[in-house]
């Protein structure tokens, strides 16, 4: 504990006494500081040899989903999602831009934190990955073949999206929740330019339910429902007997609009949102609700052209709480809850009551009775509030502090972080009682078994991810990478394998197993399959052609040269568009293009496929460029110029590779 000051800015109020608590009662001692001794062999992958698991992470404000092996803790993979990386291109080439579009206009950087993998019988399929962009509110969905974006929606009406990508059993859907209340647009709301003290008669929530057409994966928003403005933080859909339900926690039940540290700490509860998704979505279907005008971005890649294309939405469909009879309710629970997680079974809800130290387990069974029975105590904006004692399983007491989320093993065990205290916490679902308790370095937020949001969890193995990281590496300055902890749970007692540093901050995690992905990837891309409208399939179809100040350059990439590698007759406030086609026809041969001067960012261009990025000259000179990617033993040599003249020159358009222009 001697090295680890929990950071008190964020300690007040009732926090401040859960900090007394901790500190009084003492805390972990430091005999589990480091793995034990034969650990090393439990994540020790030989060289050439492959890990077990891809572990997916969401990069927080990297924007981006990078991707690990377990139980290695190996770096494999970066996909960019919603920010710009210039490792690729991505965001920056002309085929890639439409991607990071919105209604704000181009976004070249979000803000990832849930990736949940997409489901059939409520098990991975290793079809896609969805992500969510919290602050500008987006969702994203990754193919597994490629490791690729697909495809980007805006969420309209909504702010702060943070619990979201859910999805249900099948993938049927993928909910999207506004954290942030916000004034909507009439004829909806009162209109979006009102005083901020107007919160509670003007501002709402908004739960948005995402359809995934099961054949293209495209996300269509199906329909919205209105919600009081409280925040809606984490969510989750049900599974087996619950798989029609999707639960949501929320807190600032208080309304607050400013300094919520305290003004959304008051109430003793909040609340679990639960709706019939299945309910809901045939009340939508029969027309129920308005149908208003918004304005959000819908942005999918044709993967025949390789290009992505956005198109403009206007309309989408809002229900009331009252269109949802029957579908929609509210079980309070304490106090400022955040996560939520359903076991395998679902039978069983648990929140971590952030602000309490225990976590609050709800029965299905429970729900339902109550539901039958009309145990309402009260409705919030027509939403029916459930009795706390009706709908409670248990609560799990000495969950540590600052509890926040919960994974399952599929054994019988839940296993939940607990921020303050800095430690996992498991617990039998049976008994309600705490059996097992590991510190983590430091201040863990969720913790992620491979499967355990699924209806069998392949248990194993338990990540926890780490908020603060501290001693735990060598220091790199004032930021250091985010620390997770891999554990072994297969015994009674956890045991700490591994501490390995991820990218940004993930939110969370989701591992599949290595088999579900690996056989299934794209190595390269057929030559004659590639319909970019800009594709060089051969060296003697390259060519450079101007219309006006706009020069588009048909190139051709392969070991170990550029078809043309000398350009001439390109001018000052010229447009020149580079479509780089790499013509390898063989797995893990990219080439590279950089372009002296460029405000843009180098491309890397996959075998078989073009990639078209622009450069705007404002000198005249003569500019290199090469190949970024150590490609051949003569990579160094794939290089080339481009002559750049005065506005006025009547140098003429010339190109060639090997010869005199
Ligand atoms: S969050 S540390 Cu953005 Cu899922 Cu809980
Ligand atoms: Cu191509 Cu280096």
């Amino acid at each position: 504990m001697s090295d680890y000051k929990p950071f008190k800015t964020i300690l007040t109020g009732g926090m401040a006494l859960l900090l007394a608590v901790f500190i009084f009662s003492g805390c972990s001692s430091s005999k589990n500081h480091t793995a034990n001794d034969d650990a090393a062999d439990q994540v020790y992958v030989p060289p050439g040899k492959h890990d077990e698991f891809y572990s997916f992470m969401s990069g927080g404000w990297t924007g981006n989903i990078s991707v690990y092996g377990i139980p290695s803790g190996r770096h494999l993979y970066t996909i960019p999602v919603f920010s710009q990386d210039p490792t690729d291109g991505y965001g920056y080439t002309e085929e890639t831009k439409a991607l990071l579009n919105t209604s704000h206009g181009f976004i070249p950087w979000g803000d990832t934190h849930h990736v949940e993998p997409s489901k059939t019988d409520g098990l991975y399929d290793g079809r896609w990955v969805f992500v969510n962009d919290r602050n500008t509110p987006r969702l994203a969905r990754i193919n597994l073949k490629e490791f690729r974006t697909d495809e980007t929606l805006e969420i309209p009406n909504t702010a702060g999206n943070h619990a979201a990508s859910f999805t249900s059993s099948n993938s049927e859907y993928v909910s999207a929740m506004s954290e942030y209340s916000i004034p909507l647009p009439k004829p909806l709301g009162n209109g979006t330019d009102v005083a901020i003290d107007s919160y509670a008669e003007n501002f709402k929530g908004m739960c948005t339910m995402v359809k995934v057409d099961q054949k293209t994966g495209h996300l269509n928003v199906d329909f919205q429902i209105e919600l009081p403005p409280f925040d809606y933080d984490l969510g989750r859909f049900g599974l087996g007997e619950s798989k029609d339900w999707v639960f949501y926690t929320d807190y600032n039940s208080e309304e607050a609009h400013t300094m919520l540290e305290v003004n959304a700490s008051q109430n003793d509860k909040d609340f679990v949102l639960a709706i019939n998704w299945k309910k809901a979505a045939k009340i939508a279907h029969q027309g129920k609700g308005q149908v208003v005008s918004a304005e959000y971005d819908h942005n999918v890649v044709n993967h025949k052209t390789g290009w992505a294309k956005t198109e403009v939405k206007k309309k989408v469909r809002v229900l009331q709480p009252s269109d949802l009879e029957g579908a929609i309710y509210f079980l309070p629970g304490p106090k400022s809850p955040h996560g939520i997680n359903v076991s395998p079974q679902g039978k069983y809800i648990s929140i971590g009551g952030k602000l309490s130290s225990t976590v609050t387990v709800y029965s299905l069974d429970n729900i339902r009775k109550a539901i039958a029975n009309h145990d309402v105590s009260k409705t919030i904006d027509d939403i029916p509030v459930l009795s706390f004692k009706d709908v409670e399983k248990e609560q799990v007491k000495k969950a540590g502090l600052g509890p926040l989320h919960v994974e399952y093993d599929g054994k019988g065990y839940g296993y939940n972080s607990a921020f303050i205290s800095s430690e996992i916490v498991k617990w039998s679902l049976k008994t309600g009682k705490v059996v097992d308790r590991h510190p983590t370095y430091y201040s863990i937020g969720h913790l992620t078994v491979p499967g355990g949001d699924t209806r069998k969890p392949y248990g194993k193995y338990l990540i926890g991810l780490n908020k603060i990281t501290k001693d735990r590496y060598l220091p790199t300055g004032p930021e250091m990478f985010a620390g997770e902890q891999l554990f072994d749970i297969t015994g009674d007692r956890m045991k700490l394998l591994l501490d390995f540093p991820v990218e940004g901050e993930p939110h969370n995690a989701a591992e599949l197993p290595a088999s579900l992905i690996d056989t299934a990837q794209v190595k390269y891309y057929d030559l004659d399959e590639n319909h970019n409208p800009y594709v060089t399939r051969s060296e003697s179809e390259a060519k450079v052609v101007r219309k006006g100040h706009r020069v588009d350059v048909y190139m051709t990439a392969i070991r170990s040269h550029f078809m043309p590698d000398n350009i001439e007759g390109i001018k000052i406030g010229d447009e020149v568009h580079f479509h780089v086609t790499n013509l390898e026809q063989e797995w893990d041969i990219p080439h590279g293009f950089a372009m002296m001067g460029m405000r843009n960012a180098g491309i890397l261009l996959m075998p078989g496929e073009t990639r078209s990025i622009v450069w705007n000259p404002t000198k005249k000179g003569v500019y290199p460029f090469y190949c970024t990617d150590f490609c051949s033993a003569l990579h160094q040599e794939m290089q080339g110029y481009v002559r750049v003249s005065s506005k006025n020159s009547n140098v003429k358009i010339a190109y060639g590779t090997n010869k005199e222009l």
